[in-house]
């Protein structure tokens, strides 16, 4: 019998060949709803599923009784539930590595932007607002040197702070459940805890997956633990942070900036105030958005799904227990 795939992101002609040698492949490239009814008659019959940035719910779940695997084209995996997939001995996969270079300079161009006000100062350009050299008012602030915070220390972590530390002369302090002795040796790296980190960081960069235990980590406290020169990042998730505290801080002048590819809601909705901000860069979410890196990660999400329906270990799996089921 061959296999079954829906394919709710788009791919490139070639990968979608590859699938279509295999399984028959459902594709769903401009997807709106996914209560549509050719998604869900498709969904009823699918062994496996790739795409993103879509909400999975276990209602979703009951809707594919064949499932048998999951590739998602992201590393996150906050949009699906993972414990529910595992009890249902669904494998779910994701695609580390691969982006992990292209986020951590996301990162860099966020704490750049932010630092030297590039954003602000090209629309001072665009709006004809340049007429003699620049005085005080437009000047910002040094990135080398400083002390750089990340508030998370895996894959995309350790490539900012080594940036950071080899680029930029930065000294790296990190929070971070496990200690990275490695890193500590590689980089002159100091671990140290949340409230050490923000009390002491030029640029705090928050890179820690969202989960139920760092949902709205950095709130209304931390930011007062920070200082009014310091400049916060985030290229992991929105709702790691208490984005109303972030507005606050930002708007009373207790955090000096922010740059912020990720937002508590995406798109970000008309009426929030932080597009708005003149101390503030916002990005569409395009920490891994480059041809390159989107091509590969469609290809590990690819590679995973071949992998997973023909009963062999994909290359990134979440769910390893569901796995060991599956072997058992
Ligand atoms: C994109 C990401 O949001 O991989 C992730 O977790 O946040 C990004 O790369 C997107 O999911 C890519 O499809």
């Amino acid at each position: 019998m061959t296999k079954r795939i829906v394919v709710y992101r788009r791919l490139h002609d070639d990968q979608l060949a590859q699938l279509q040698r295999d399984f028959h492949v459902d594709v769903f490239e401009h997807l709106e709803d996914l209560d549509d009814p050719a998604f869900r008659a498709a969904l009823r019959e699918a062994h496996g599923l790739v795409g993103a940035s879509r909400r999975i719910t276990p209602e979703l779940l009951d809707a594919a009784p064949r499932l048998e695997a999951i590739a998602s084209v992201s590393v996150g995996v906050d949009h699906y539930p993972v414990d529910e997939l595992t009890r249902r001995g669904i494998l779910l996969c994701n695609t580390p590595d691969v982006l992990t270079e292209t986020t951590a300079d996301t990162a860099f161009l966020l704490i750049m932007s932010a630092a030297r006000r590039a954003v602000e100062l090209a629309d001072f350009v665009t709006r004809g607002d340049w007429r003699a050299s620049i005085g005080e008012a437009q000047f910002g602030s040094d990135v080398h040197g400083k002390t750089l915070g990340m508030v998370g220390m895996g894959r995309i972590g350790a490539a900012i702070a080594r940036r950071g530390a080899l680029g930029f002369g930065m000294h790296v302090r990190y929070s971070n459940a496990s200690p990275k002795p490695a890193l500590d040796e590689e980089l002159g790296a100091r671990r140290c805890t949340l409230d050490a980190l923000l009390g002491e960081a030029d640029f705090v960069c928050v890179t820690v997956p969202l989960s139920a235990q760092t949902e709205r980590l950095i709130g209304a406290r931390e930011f007062g633990l920070m200082r009014p020169s310091s400049i916060f990042v985030n290229v992991s998730r929105g709702r790691v942070v208490d984005e109303a505290a972030l507005i606050e801080a930002l708007e009373q002048g207790r955090i000096h900036a922010a740059g912020l590819d990720v937002f508590a809601q995406e798109p970000l909705p008309a009426d929030s105030p932080l597009p708005h901000m003149a101390n503030v860069v916002a990005l569409p979410h395009i920490g891994s958005a480059t041809h390159e890196t989107r091509t590969a990660m469609a290809q590990r999400a690819v590679d995973n799904i071949h992998l997973a329906l023909r009963g062999e270990r994909p290359i990134s799996l979440v769910n390893e227990q569901a796995w060991a089921e599956r072997r058992a």
